[in-house]
């Protein structure tokens, strides 16, 4: 009796189309990819907006929307955090989800971090790879 309970609450559950959370991911190239440089590196965006940031000086941020940003050899900044105008920092403030880069040979880590429009990380949305880039 429990179990057909619990089995149906659970179906229900299911059945329930919840909200999908926004994530941020790379295209290309895949995690653990032996690749050559210039490596195609190509960013993906789900249940989230990307859009350029608005020219001229920016005070506010708009919800729910942002831009990419790309590091080497780095790790995901702490949500709330102001992502640097600096190396290994690359921002894609004009929008743009894909850039060709020079890496040396050996692994890098890849970390693709959502930004705001005044340039500040979001919760949960940042991804890491790892590739091996060839003589
Ligand atoms: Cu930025």
């Amino acid at each position: 009796m429990t179990t057909l309970l619990l089995a149906s609450l659970a179906l229900a559950a299911c059945g329930q189309s919840a909200p999908a959370g926004p994530r941020v991911f790379f295209v290309q190239p895949q995690d653990g990819a032996t690749v050559k440089s210039p490596v195609a590196l190509e960013f993906g965006a789900e249940n989230f907006q990307i859009a350029a940031v608005p020219p001229g000086e920016v005070k506010e941020t708009r919800p729910n929307l942002g831009h990419h940003h790309v590091a080497v050899d780095a790790d995901c900044l702490p949500p709330g955090s102001t992502i640097p105008r600096a190396a290994p920092w690359v921002h894609f403030g004009d929008a743009k989800n894909a850039i060709d880069m020079q890496l040396p040979p050996g692994k890098h880590r890849l970390t693709l971090q959502i930004g705001d429009d005044l340039h500040r990380t979001l919760e949960g949305l940042c991804s890491t790879i790892t590739v091996d880039v060839a003589q």
